[in-house]
């Protein structure tokens, strides 16, 4: 996992370095280690890359040999039909490993590599993705991608599993920079075309990359504009996070519904906006969908508002309920004890995907009696996270959180603590402002 994590990370990175250097400040692909700057990586860029090298060296020392022999000895080579699909990309992975460790050059990368799929294909093995790397291999010679560019989109199409989150992770550091305020709306946009385009011009394309290709042309036709465009962006490019996203928006309605804080009217009219919201972004899923049915329902007057709020709730639950199942089929988490009232930012919280397993937060909601005093304890290397009420995109935040008895930790270091006390009951959402994935809640009873 933690190797998946790296080989997304540094691929993002290098994509963004080259495509979107005028957006991420200082993006240069050998500044960057992880998601930080290696001056801000412990022990530095050396650090990083030995860390991610001895993560590698299993693979490595497996096809040793290969990486070090020249043409005549690739006869070493086993090229395998039945797991053609690994063991390729494997294969592969030596040199392109190697390029970015600066231990061969962008040539003796592309030697190696074509010597591999050579090997594959005198052995008469063809897979989708060796045909891809062959296509690649001939957009080179005939001099439409220049050796480096060859070496990185081989390497996003032999392995199709990381394009997507590759992908997200450059588009997330654009779209997070204008969430902060730190770049307006338009130079998001830009920052967004230009990692899109990155792709693009490399030949690599997948599902989410036409998703967004389609959004671009809805912006491009005007249909949506501004920061439309970049939420929908967002979302499209994050399907696995649509559901939580329009989940904690829908409970901000129904929490305040359920403790009696807000009539059936008002909250069904919140719950139409939030829905009316993502819909006018062309973002749908099957939640989505399920909501507008019961929305639909109330429209018709064929039912009371209660009934259908309980419906939405179901449909919420149900959701809920199947990514719970992911999680425990995802399997064993094992996490260090905490002391009790403690929520820890374990490593790997800077990372999307941590929301899958509720691991940005730990334990991601936590249930307390009035007058507890709650301990966040940020625990992600030297990531800097924050503990704020509320939620992405919500108006009022921190200790403007509606209701008052709002917090806000500020930006918490590696290895910083922050404390709030709850005196008064209720459902307190909050989430990083660093990283919109993270969030979580306390329930005081
Ligand atoms: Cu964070």
């Amino acid at each position: 996992m933690l190797t998946r994590n790296l080989i997304i990370v540094m691929t993002a990175i290098t994509v963004i370095g080259v495509s979107a250097g005028s957006i991420v400040q200082q993006a240069d692909a050998t500044d960057i280690c992880g998601l930080m700057f290696c001056a801000d990586y412990p022990g530095g860029k050396e650090a990083y890359q030995k860390n991610w090298y001895n993560e590698y060296r299993g693979i490595s020392s497996q096809v040793h040999h290969v990486s070090d022999s020249k043409s005549h000895h690739m006869k070493s080579v086993i090229p395998s039909s039945h797991n053609a699909d690994e063991e390729f990309p494997e294969q592969l992975d030596v040199f392109i490993h190697k390029f970015e460790l600066d231990k061969i050059s962008a040539n003796e990368a592309l030697e190696g590599i074509k010597e591999v799929h050579k090997s594959y294909v005198n052995a008469r093995i063809t897979t989708e993705i060796i045909e891809d790397v062959g296509e690649k291999i001939s957009l080179h010679n005939s001099g439409v991608l220049n050796t480096s560019d060859t070496i990185e989109a081989i390497h996003l199409s032999a392995e199709p599993q990381n394009v997507n989150p590759e992908y997200q992770g450059a588009l997330d550091e654009v779209i997070h920079k204008f969430e902060l305020d730190k770049i307006s709306a338009n130079e998001a946009l830009e920052g967004i075309k230009e990692v899109h385009n990155g792709f693009v011009d490399l030949y690599i394309t997948s599902d989410l990359i036409e998703a967004v290709d389609e959004k671009i042309a809805l912006i491009d036709s005007g249909k949506l504009s501004g920061s439309d465009a970049v939420e929908a962006i967002h979302l499209s490019a994050e399907p696995q996070n649509v559901n939580p996203e329009f989940i904690g928006a829908l409970d901000e309605y129904l929490h305040k519904f359920e403790l009696g804080k807000m009539t059936a009217d008002k909250t069904i009219i919140g719950v139409i906006d939030t829905y009316e919201g993502l819909t006018s972004l062309y973002i749908t899923s099957d939640l989505i969908e399920n909501v507008g049915i019961q929305i639909n329902i109330y429209e018709s007057g064929n039912d009371s508002v209660e009934h259908v709020l309980h419906e939405i709730h179901k449909e919420i639950e149900e959701i809920e309920a199947e990514m719970a199942a992911l999680q425990s089929v995802d399997g064993e988490i094992s996490m260090k004890e905490l002391p009790p009232n403690t929520v820890d930012m374990p490593a790997g919280a800077g990372v999307p995907g941590c929301e899958e397993n509720e691991m940005c937060y730990y334990p991601t909601h936590l249930t307390v009696h009035a007058g507890d005093t709650i301990t966040w304890i940020n625990s992600d290397g030297s990531i800097p996270h924050t503990v704020t009420s509320g939620w992405p995109d919500s108006d009022q935040i921190g200790e403007n959180y509606p209701g008052g008895n709002g917090f806000d930790s500020d930006f918490m270091a590696g290895g910083a603590s922050f404390m709030h006390t709850f005196e008064t009951p209720g459902e307190y959402d909050y989430y990083c402002q660093l990283h919109p994935w993270m969030i979580g809640s306390i329930t005081v009873e």
